[in-house]
């Protein structure tokens, strides 16, 4: 999979990418990252990604040509079919999503910064607008980042055996049972006899009950359309 990022933060991407599980998806080779700096698609000698909105108002707007010609910049076969702008306004951000992003060969983020970007940006070339949560933050490089680390841990040979994808309990629409390493007592706090039982039926079928348990008391929600 490819993964082309436009921002203004470039090095930003490029290092928490370096780490961890998009670290090792890309040093392996399942995994292509391109950030792409807006300034280097722009013309004048201050390379001015931004202007003031017309109508007026604080803070500044991106400018449409800069990311049309890093967008045009991207070596493509046909369109580009998936370009994402991280936004507020966008869909909330879910598992179902990045499961079905994950299948797909090439994704485009879209990051701006200040009040977004031009609209005709996203009339003409954006075609999912995607949000993190219901809160603002101050560009779209952390969500775009969020996004690819969600992505990236469900392709194929991105994460070990041990600690598989497709164990998450998220994949199956619940929340996480509790997990315990040693020691068997810690200050004064011991672990369920069952996980020392050795008995793996047990222990899977206590696993379910707690993780139905806690989506029952902390994300009722999760459970309307099981
Ligand atoms: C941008 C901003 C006020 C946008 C500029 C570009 N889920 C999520 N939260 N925040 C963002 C996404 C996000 C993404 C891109 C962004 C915020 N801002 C700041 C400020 C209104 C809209």
């Amino acid at each position: 999979m490819r993964i082309d990022v436009l921002t203004i933060f470039p090095d930003l991407i490029r290092q928490v990418l370096s780490f961890s599980i998009p670290g090792r998806a890309i040093s392996s080779g399942i995994l292509e990252v391109v950030a792409h700096d807006l300034r280097d698609h722009t013309e004048d000698v201050h390379r001015t990604v931004d202007d003031t909105p017309y109508g007026g108002g604080a803070g500044m707007v991106f400018k449409p040509e800069p990311i049309a010609r890093a967008l045009g910049s991207i070596p493509s076969d046909g369109p580009l079919e998936h370009v994402i702008y991280l936004t507020p306004e966008g869909k909330r951000f879910d598992q179902g999503i990045a499961n079905r992003l994950s299948t797909v060969d090439h994704l485009v983020l879209l990051c701006g910064r200040y009040r977004g970007i031009d609209d005709r940006i996203r009339q003409k070339y954006v075609t999912e607008e995607i949000s993190v949560g219901d809160y603002v933050l101050s560009g779209g490089e952390l969500p775009a980042l969020v996004l690819i680390d969600a992505v990236a841990r469900l392709i194929p040979g991105a994460v070990g055996d041990a600690e598989s994808a497709l164990e998450d309990s998220f994949q199956d629409g619940l929340l996480d049972c509790p997990w315990y390493t040693r020691p068997r007592d810690f200050e004064g706090l011991t672990v369920p006899d069952v996980l020392l039982s050795g008995d793996h039926k047990q222990i899977s079928l206590w696993r379910k009950q707690e993780a139905e348990k806690r989506t029952q008391e902390r994300r009722p929600d999760l459970l309307e359309d099981l």
